[in-house]
């Protein structure tokens, strides 16, 4: 089995068809009470579309150790086939994106064949020179491209340079580029210097960007490194960003963030300075958990795209962000949590899309919080889950696309076909 049969899907859809209605007709006559479209906003739900992480579909690990599942993903022709899976029911999946070297291949256009022939397209490319591989000829121990050895820098922009002609063979129109490198002790890097090296190297990989690609700088606060780390947050992301050019812009992975800091500002920013490259989306507690989007703060996830929201709504110049995933399943089936967490990012959207901005302009400028801050809570509290339905049965889905995989036991049949893998290994993958 590789895909769930369309027939399949409808034949469960039809046991929650008649509720959904019900609960489609009523949220239709509230939203008309204040002016609104259910059928604008269900469109609006169809066009929304958010890229899954290839490595996101195996299960994910810590330092401490992985536990891997049934029927996991040996390479990214059984990732495909798991993202379409996720597409075929979710419906807001339709591009993916890969991480190098762990998703290279010989042969792209064997691959590329077999994305097209699942409904798949390639989003935003990942380079890696946060781990060594095996025959390396310099390690990345003390950074890649802020290395104090020029060697190294090399080895690492040569790497990018190579993952840009992977995207092109794909398809794919960025380049996101995370670095770890950093510092664990006070002392033991430059900051100027370290940053001086990181921007000549990333100059060198700019010049290497087709005309109509952009390149995606994702800032980290901490780990892999524990004291400093070069592109530590918005800051430094945003002035290497301006430095190397319009095609550059900055990535906002939510968990990268210390607890608390206010991430729709920071995403008001970077839309305001034509910067908002895209987005990584998760949830985190503490640290950079990974932990399925809208999770623990689906208020935060609202807040941002009331930024998103408003930035499309006064037709922002330059605006044009890529909505991805970035999660690790060390507990969920991968499936299900990168299908609810599509879902919750849609429903962020959906509500940023209730509020009625013009009131909102008109209590920011009469300085009325009261009336601001709850003209977003009443469209945070509408339950908005029949219209993501809705659009997920009229473009093919399933109306409960958990049910429906548990239902199809696509799990338990790839299963067959992919030897379970040991475990005690760790690590994020
Ligand atoms: C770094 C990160 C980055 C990826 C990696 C898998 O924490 O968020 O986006 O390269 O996870
Ligand atoms: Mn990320």
């Amino acid at each position: 089995m590789s895909r769930i049969d369309k027939d399949f899907i409808d034949e469960v859809n039809q046991k929650h068809l008649v509720d959904l209605q019900k609960d489609y007709d009523y949220l239709g006559e509230r939203l008309s009470r204040t002016g609104q479209d259910i059928e604008q906003l269900t469109g609006a739900a169809q066009t929304f579309q958010i890229a899954v992480p290839s490595w996101g579909t195996g299960t994910g690990g810590t330092r401490f150790a992985r536990f891997p599942g049934v029927g996991e993903p040996r390479n990214i022709y059984d990732k495909l086939e798991d993202c379409a899976v996720i597409n075929d029911l979710s419906q807001s999946t339709n591009s993916v994106s890969p991480h190098f070297p762990w998703d290279k291949v010989d042969d792209f256009t064997d691959l590329k064949h077999r994305s097209d022939a699942l409904g798949l397209s390639w989003i935003a490319v990942n380079s890696n020179t946060f781990q060594d591989q095996i025959g390396q000829e310099h390690s990345y121990k003390y950074g890649s491209l802020s290395h104090t050895s020029q060697d190294a820098r090399e080895q690492a922009i040569q790497h990018n340079i190579d993952v840009i002609q992977y995207g092109k063979a794909l398809g794919a129109k960025s380049l996101t580029v995370w670095v770890g490198d950093g510092s664990n002790h006070p002392g033991q890097q430059h900051f100027q210097h370290s940053f001086e090296r990181y921007l000549a190297s990333m100059e060198k990989i700019y010049a290497e960007l087709p005309n109509d690609w952009e390149m995606h700088i994702e800032h980290k606060m901490f780990e892999p490194a524990f004291y400093s780390t070069v592109i530590q947050d918005w800051g430094s992301n945003i002035l290497a960003a301006m430095h190397l050019g319009p095609k550059c812009k900055s990535l906002v992975d939510l968990g990268h963030h210390a607890p608390n800091v206010n991430i729709e500002m920071i995403v008001s920013r970077l839309i305001q300075f034509k910067k908002l490259g895209g987005f990584h989306f998760n949830d985190s507690k503490y640290g950079d958990d990974d932990l399925d989007s809208g999770s623990l703060h689906p208020y935060q996830q609202f807040l941002i795209f009331n930024e998103l929201v408003d930035a499309q709504a006064r037709k922002q110049d330059g605006f044009d962000p890529t909505y991805m995933l970035d999660q690790s399943h060390n507990v969920t089936d991968p499936i299900e949590s990168l299908m609810n967490s599509a879902e919750e990012v849609q429903r962020s959207y959906i509500k940023a899309l209730l509020i009625d901005r013009d009131a909102l302009y008109g209590y920011q400028h009469a300085n009325d919080a009261m009336m601001a801050s709850s003209e977003l809570k009443k469209a945070f509290n509408l339950d908005v889950s029949a219209i993501l339905a809705m659009a997920r049965y009229r473009d093919g889905g399933a109306i409960d696309p958990i049910a429906t995989y548990r239902q199809s036991g696509y799990r338990q049949s790839v299963a067959k076909l992919r030897p379970a893998v040991a475990g005690n290994a760790s690590g994020i993958v």
